[in-house]
């Protein structure tokens, strides 16, 4: 791997001051190898900063509005969460494309308000248990990163991709880290196709679906997974900090 590794912790609709408590007591002190990056619900975004501001851990959000500002009844800005000190923000995960009808075009929309307000977004990406079924799995992440990335220039920005099988998320099925390695390896071609050998290079792709203490040594020795996203098992403070050392 010539990038710093980077473990993400995505903690959805859960956790509360205990959590982030005993969060940052298990991680502050520790001298990761990998960037480590935790993304509380909205509410929990400041506390989270302010128990954090003098370690190496980073902050980011869950989600981030396509919008800039205006009459948009309960939605966050990209520039709001900058000012407030988060460095990333997930990017259609695939239980927001599910249930609050996210899709490429809303994505797009979500990257360059991200990029423009300096925050780097995690574009997250995957296919459905029917798709990869049917074998469409190329054929979706295809349209998912083409679409979701359409007019967005990385020559001088970067971005971070999450692969998430949405067949493995939360189900205690992870992909195989072979087959997950070659779906990687598949998203890195497709950068470079659209960019160049050095932004695909660049970009740190990570694995998310499942993924826990037992797995994620695996899936990090690939040569294309360049990180973990980290929802169910980084709830357990301890579990996600011996997560974080396999990094
Ligand atoms: C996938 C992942 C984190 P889990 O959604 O984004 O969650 O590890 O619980 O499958």
């Amino acid at each position: 791997h010539n990038k710093r590794p980077i473990i993400m912790a995505n903690w959805k609709l859960n956790g509360g001051v205990d959590l982030i408590c005993s969060s940052v007591a298990s991680l502050i002190n520790q001298p990761f190898a990998a960037e480590i990056v935790i993304c509380p619900p909205y509410l929990y975004l400041r506390d989270m900063l302010n128990f954090l501001q003098h370690s190496q851990i980073n902050v980011g959000s869950q989600n981030v509005s396509k919008f800039k500002s205006g009459a948009y009844t309960g939605e966050t800005s990209a520039q709001m969460l900058k000012e407030a000190g988060c460095q990333y923000c997930l990017v259609g995960h695939s239980e927001r494309r599910e249930t609050f009808g996210e899709n490429n075009a809303s994505c797009q929309l979500k990257i360059e308000r991200a990029l423009q307000s300096g925050l780097t977004p995690v574009l997250c990406i995957g296919e459905s248990q029917k798709e990869y079924e049917c074998d469409l799995t190329e054929q979706v992440l295809t349209r998912q990163l083409t679409e979701s990335l359409e007019n967005i220039d990385l020559s001088q920005q970067s971005i971070c991709i999450a692969y998430e099988p949405v067949w493995a998320i939360g189900t205690g099925k992870s992909a195989n880290a072979q087959v997950a390695q070659k779906v990687h390896y598949f998203i890195r071609q497709q950068l470079k196709a659209m960019y160049s050998e050095q932004t695909a290079q660049n970009t740190r792709i990570m694995y998310g679906g499942s993924v826990n203490k037992n797995n994620a040594e695996t899936m990090l020795e690939q040569p294309d997974i360049d990180g973990l996203l980290v929802g169910g098992a980084s709830l357990d403070p301890a579990h996600f900090s011996e997560i974080c050392n396999y990094a």
